[in-house]
C-alpha cells in the first residue's frame, strides 16, 4: 500500500471507474420488481463465465481509451449467514437471494464524494444499504469491507457505514456530481423517488439528505431532486436508468425529474459553465430509454482535448430511434463528440448497463490499494481465472445445488487469493 499520495504537495485527482467483476454465480432470478429486462428474464439460463468476460473487456477498452480503470471483487456467494438466519427457507426466491451475484453492479454499491467537495478535503464514501430489495440489502457489510480495504489512506478517504436501512439508498445510481472539471470543488445532486406507484421507489430522501450531511458537503453546493413517478413507473428503478453527468455536462431524458426546469435552474446558478444536454420524449420515449439502456451509458472525458465519449450498450446503438438521435448529436456541435457501444448483454439482461457496472472515485490513483487497479497483466490473469474457474451457464433450477456452490465459492476464492487478496474471503 503506498504510503502517502501527496507528491510535493500536488495531488493528481482523477476520476478512477471501479467495475464489479460479474461473479460465479451471475443467474436470472427476477428478484427485483421494477427493474422490467431482470423480471422479463427470470428462469431465463444464465452465462456467468461469459457474462465476467464481457464485464472484462468493457474495463479493458475504456483503459485503452487512457481512463483509469479498477475493480471489485465479488462478494462471497452462497451467503449462508443469511440463510441461517432465516431458518433455512425452502422459498426459491429467498434462496435465489443469498446466491445473487448483484455486487457487480458497483454503482450501487457507495455513494462517494470526492475530496474537493468535503468539509476536511476527504474523499467520503458510504456503501449503500440497498435495503428495498432483499438479495441487495445483503451486499453492504461486505461491499464497506472491501471498500475499506481498497481506500484504507485515512489521509484521503473517510469511510460511513451505511444508512439506517428504515430509509432506502442505492448509492451513486441517484446521485450525480457536476463539476468545471473532476478535480474543481462541484455540486452534488442527490435523487430521490416517493413511494406509492405501482413499483418501489427504492431511494429514499432522507437518505440522501442523511449522505450528503455524513460527507460535510456545503449546503449550498448539494441539490435534491424529486425522480419523475413516471420513470419509475415506466422501469426507470434508479436515476441512472434516465440521467448521467460528467463534469460539467448532464445527458438525461426529457422525463426524468419532476421539475426538471427547477432543477436546470439550480444547476446553471450554482455552474454557470454547466452544459444540459436533454433527449426529448418525441425522439425516444421514457419505454425505449428504458428498453435500450440509452442513459446508463458512461459519459467520460477523453483524455487531451478530444472532449467527452458516451460508451452505451449495443443495445442502445441498435434502437433506430436512439441511433438516429444519437447520430444527429454526433453532427451538432455538442460536448459529446464520440458513441461507443459495448457488449454487456449477460448483465443488461438482468437490468444492468454499462454505468451499473462501475463506481466512480474522483482520487489520486497513488492513494489506492493497487491490488484493486487494471493493469494489462491483471486483466490477463483476471480472465484465465474466469476462463477456467467461472461455471459456463447457470440454470437457476440448480440454484441450492451443493456442488454448485462449492464451484462458486472455490472460483472467487482462486481469484481472491492469485490477486493477493485473500483477506477478503
Ligand atoms: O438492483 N438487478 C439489479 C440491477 C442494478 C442496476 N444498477 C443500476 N441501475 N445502477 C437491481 O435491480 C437482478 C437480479 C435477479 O433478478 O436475479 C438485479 O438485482
Amino acid at each position: 500500500m503506498p504510503s502517502g499520495g501527496l507528491r510535493g504537495d500536488v495531488m493528481a485527482l482523477t476520476e478512477i471507474n471501479f467495475d464489479g467483476i460479474v461473479g460465479p454465480s451471475h443467474n436470472y432470478a427476477g428478484l427485483s420488481l421494477g427493474n422490467l429486462a431482470a423480471t422479463a428474464n427470470a428462469g431465463a439460463v444464465s452465462y456467468p463465465r461469459a457474462a465476467a468476460l464481457q464485464g472484462l473487456e468493457k474495463m479493458c477498452a475504456n483503459r485503452a481509451l487512457g481512463l483509469e480503470q479498477g475493480f471489485l471483487l465479488p462478494l462471497p456467494r452462497p451467503k449462508t449467514a443469511f440463510l441461517d438466519a432465516l431458518g433455512q427457507p425452502d422459498d426459491p426466491a429467498l434462496r435465489a437471494a443469498a446466491w445473487s451475484a448483484s455486487a457487480m453492479w458497483t454503482a450501487n454499491a457507495a455513494t462517494v464524494s470526492p475530496a474537493p467537495d468535503t468539509a476536511d478535503g476527504r474523499c467520503h464514501l458510504t456503501p449503500a444499504n440497498l435495503a428495498t430489495m432483499p438479495h441487495r440489502s445483503l451486499e453492504w457489510p461486505d461491499t464497506a469491507r472491501q471498500l475499506r480495504l481498497a481506500f484504507a489512506n485515512s489521509r484521503h478517504f473517510a469511510h460511513h457505514d451505511a444508512v439506517p436501512a428504515c430509509f432506502g439508498d442505492e448509492g451513486a445510481a441517484n446521485h450525480m456530481r457536476m463539476a468545471a472539471r473532476h478535480d474543481a470543488p462541484g455540486i452534488e445532486i442527490f435523487v430521490f423517488g416517493r413511494s406509492g406507484g405501482a413499483f418501489p421507489a427504492r431511494q429514499h430522501e432522507q437518505a440522501s439528505r442523511a449522505v450528503a450531511r455524513l460527507h460535510g458537503l456545503a449546503p449550498d453546493r448539494v441539490l435534491f431532486a424529486e425522480q419523475n413517478p413516471a420513470a419509475i413507473a415506466a422501469g426507470a428503478f434508479h436515476n441512472d436508468v434516465v440521467a448521467v453527468a460528467n463534469e460539467r455536462v448532464l445527458f438525461a431524458h426529457e422525463e426524468a425529474f419532476v421539475d426538471p426546469e427547477a432543477l436546470f435552474a439550480q444547476i446553471r446558478e450554482r455552474l454557470p459553465e454547466a452544459e444540459i444536454v436533454i433527449v426529448p420524449a418525441s425522439a425516444v420515449s421514457l419505454a425505449e430509454a428504458v428498453a435500450s439502456y440509452l442513459f446508463n451509458a458512461q459519459l467520460v472525458t477523453l483524455p487531451g482535448s478530444a472532449g467527452m465519449a458516451l460508451v452505451v450498450p449495443q443495445e442502445a446503438w441498435d434502437s433506430p430511434a436512439v441511433r438516429g438521435w444519437l447520430e444527429a448529436m454526433l453532427a451538432g456541435n455538442g460536448p459529446i463528440r464520440k458513441v461507443i457501444p459495448v457488449d454487456v448483454r449477460q448483465s443488461m439482461a438482468n437490468g444492468g448497463g454499462p454505468a451499473c457496472l462501475r463506481l466512480r472515485v474522483v482520487a489520486d490513483p497513488a492513494t489506492v490499494d493497487p491490488r484493486f487497479l487494471l493493469s494489462e497483466t491483471r486483466a490477463d490473469t483476471i480472465a484465465a481465472i474466469i476462463t477456467q474457474h467461472w461455471p459456463e451457464q447457470i440454470d437457476p433450477r440448480k440454484i441450492g445445488s451443493p456442488t454448485l456452490a462449492g464451484e462458486v465459492a472455490s472460483a472467487r476464492a482462486i481469484l481472491l487469493q492469485t490477486l493477493d487478496l485473500a483477506e477478503l474471503v
